[in-house]
C-alpha cells in the first residue's frame, strides 16, 4: 500500500512537472533590457509588432558592378602610397647618404620624421636606431637598408592585421565602424564591402547614421551597387535598434558579415559616446561584434590620437583604418596610432574611388615610403 501510494507521488511529481515546463518554454520571451540604459529592445519575433520601428531592406537593382580584384587594386594603390608619402622617404635617404653625418644632419632627420607625424618617441627610436647602426658597422652599410629595416621595425610586422569577418556557430561576423565626423566611415563600408563581395561573401550593410536621411542613402548607393542588402531605419530612429535588425537580418539570412555604419560623433560629446556603446552591446544580443574599426582620416594629425584614445574606451576598438592616406604625406601616424591603442592599422584608404582602399601591410607601406 505504502509503496502504492509512494509511485503515485512520483508520477503526480513528473506530470507537473512536465506540464509547467511546457508553459514556461511557450510564453513569449520578455524584451531585453538594456542594462546600462534601461532602453527595451524589442526580441527577434516582435520585429514585425506594429510599434517596432520601421526597418526597411532596399533590394539589389538589376545591374551589379564588378568590384576590382584585390591583386590589381594592391598594385594601383601602393603605386599611390609611393606617390603621396615618397617624398618623405626620398626626403630621409637623401639625408642618410651625406658623406658625413654631422648633428645637423642628424637633427634634420628628425624633423622629417617629426614631420611625417611620427611622433617623439618613435622619431628618437629611429634616429637611435640608425646612428648605432651606421656607427657599429660603419660607413659601408647602406642607408637605404638601415632605413628600411629601422622603419619595418618600427611599423611592426608581428601584429596580426587580418580582418575579423566570419563569425562563429552559422551566425555572421559583424564589423562596426566608428570614428568623428567625416573621417571617411560610410565611405570605408562601401568599399570593404565591395572587397568582401569580391572574395564571395555575402554581406548584409546596416544604416545606423540615423541623423540624416542623406547618410542612409549614401550607404545604400554603396550597397546597391554591389548587389548588397541594406537595412536602414527611418530617420531619427533610434542606431540601436537598427544595428540589432541589421544584424538580426544577416543572421536569418545567413550572410557571412554585416557591416553596421555609424554616425560621426565628435570624441567629446558623453552622450554620444554612450550611444555607441550602446549600439555594440544591442548587436551582443544578436552575435558578438567580430570587429570594432575606428575610422581616423590621416590629415588630422595628432588630434587622431585623441579620438582613438576616447573611442577605444568606450568600444574596445579591435583595429584602425587610416583614410586620405592620399592627400598627406603624413604617414607616421601609422605609427603613433598603433602604439597609442596597441591595435593595427588594418586598412588603409588611399582615395574617393570606390576600391580605393587597401589592406595594410608593414613591410610594403615602408617599401612604398622608400620608393
Ligand atoms: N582622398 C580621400 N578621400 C576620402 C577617403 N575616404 C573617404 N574620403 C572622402 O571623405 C569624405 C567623407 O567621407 P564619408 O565616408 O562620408 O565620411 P563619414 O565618416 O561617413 O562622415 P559622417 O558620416 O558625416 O561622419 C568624402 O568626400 C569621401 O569621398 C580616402 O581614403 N581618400
Ligand atoms: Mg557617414
Amino acid at each position: 500500500m505504502a509503496l502504492l501510494i509512494l509511485i503515485i507521488a512520483v508520477v503526480a511529481v513528473v506530470l507537473i512537472g512536465a506540464v509547467v515546463g511546457l508553459l514556461v518554454r511557450g510564453r513569449k520571451p520578455a524584451p531585453l533590457p538594456d542594462t546600462h540604459t534601461g532602453v527595451i529592445v524589442q526580441p527577434p519575433e516582435a520585429a514585425e509588432d506594429a510599434d517596432a520601428p520601421p526597418v526597411e531592406v532596399s533590394a539589389p537593382p538589376a545591374t551589379i558592378e564588378k568590384p576590382e580584384s584585390t591583386a590589381s587594386r594592391l598594385v594601383r594603390l601602393r603605386q599611390r602610397l609611393a606617390g603621396a608619402q615618397g617624398g618623405f622617404g626620398r626626403g630621409l635617404l637623401a639625408l642618410l647618404s651625406r658623406d658625413r653625418l654631422d648633428e645637423d644632419t642628424w637633427e634634420s632627420i628628425e624633423d622629417v620624421l617629426l614631420t611625417a607625424d611620427l611622433g617623439v618617441g618613435p622619431t628618437q627610436q629611429v634616429v637611435e636606431g640608425l646612428r648605432t647602426r651606421l656607427r657599429v658597422e660603419g660607413a659601408p652599410e647602406d642607408p637605404k637598408a638601415a632605413l628600411r629595416a629601422e622603419l619595418v621595425n618600427l611599423v611592426d610586422p608581428a601584429m596580426d592585421r587580418r580582418l575579423q569577418v566570419s563569425g562563429a556557430d552559422g551566425r555572421p561576423g559583424v564589423v562596426l565602424v566608428v570614428g568623428v565626423n567625416g573621417t571617411g566611415k560610410t565611405t570605408t563600408v562601401g568599399k570593404l564591402a565591395r572587397i568582401l563581395v569580391a572574395e564571395d561573401r555575402k554581406v548584409t550593410l546596416g544604416a545606423a547614421d540615423t541623423f540624416r536621411a542623406a547618410a542612409v542613402d549614401q550607404l545604400a548607393t554603396w550597397g546597391e551597387r554591389v548587389g548588397v542588402e541594406v537595412v536602414r531605419g527611418t530617420e531619427g530612429t533610434d542606431p540601436a535598434s537598427v544595428a540589432f535588425d541589421a544584424v538580426q537580418h544577416g543572421v536569418e539570412a545567413g550572410v557571412d558579415t554585416v557591416i553596421v555604419d555609424t554616425a560621426g560623433r565628435l570624441q567629446n560629446k558623453a552622450g554620444l559616446m554612450d550611444e555607441l556603446g550602446k549600439v555594440k552591446r544591442v548587436i551582443e544580443k544578436q552575435a558578438p561584434v567580430t570587429e570594432v574599426l575606428l575610422v581616423i582620416d590621416a590629415t588630422t594629425g595628432q588630434n587622431g590620437l585623441i579620438q582613438a584614445r576616447v573611442f577605444s574606451e568606450v568600444v574596445d576598438v579591435t583595429g584602425v583604418v587610416l583614410t586620405k592616406l592620399d592627400g598627406s604625406a603624413k604617414g607616421g601616424i601609422v605609427v603613433s596610432v598603433q602604439r597609442e591603442l596597441g591595435v593595427p592599422v588594418k586598412l588603409v584608404g588611399l582615395g574617393e574611388g570606390p576600391d580605393d582602399l587597401a589592406p595594410f601591410d608593414a613591410e610594403a607601406f615602408v617599401d612604398a615610403l622608400l620608393g
